[in-house]
């Protein structure tokens, strides 16, 4: 059974996860109204993930007899002055969805929740999976911007070679 401090904290986690959600349409829909349709679809898979990380949630509480309650959600930004801008701000977005993981993770123990705990585990994993994957994102738009699209491209190279002698 859920204490009625963390249900709350939980709730708010629904909400973040919510606010995600938009946040990954809209910056979607800004990419695909500058022709970015890669990074369109990015963020409409985003978005979907962000959809399914607030669902796990809404299913636990349930499960653990609480009562999910959805909140407000405001509206998020709608321009961002480039592509480099718009990965900056999605990183940002994450490392603050990881330290709200981590509020709730510290309830968790300091309430000796285990079955919450447990639960938490696999936000902790795919938070640092999440920030992982926009470093290095943030690393190859850095490469192709400041040093020409050489870098990038031997990189690329290097890594379909890697992979194909793993093959071998
Ligand atoms: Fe739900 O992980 Fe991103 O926000």
């Amino acid at each position: 059974m859920l204490s009625e401090n963390l249900t709350g904290k939980l709730n708010k986690q629904i909400n973040h996860e919510s606010t995600s959600v938009v946040l990954y349409l809209q910056m979607s829909a800004w990419c695909a109204s500058k022709g970015y349709d890669g990074c369109a679809e990015f963020f409409r898979l985003q978005a979907d993930e962000e959809k399914q990380h607030m669902e796990k949630l809404f299913g636990y509480v349930l499960e653990t007899g609480g009562l999910p309650m959805l909140g407000a959600i405001a509206a998020p930004p709608s321009s961002w002055a480039s592509l480099r801008d718009i990965f900056q701000a999605t990183l940002e977005h994450e490392q603050t969805v990881s330290k709200e993981i981590s509020v709730l993770v510290e309830t968790a123990l300091d309430e000796k929740d285990f079955s919450t705990f447990n639960f938490l585990q696999w936000y902790v994993s795919e938070q640092h999976e999440e920030e992982h994957q926009l470093h290095s994102l943030l690393d190859r738009v850095d490469m192709i911007t400041a040093e020409g699209h050489g870098n990038f491209t031997i990189d690329r190279e290097i890594s379909r070679l890697t992979q194909t002698n793993h093959r071998q």
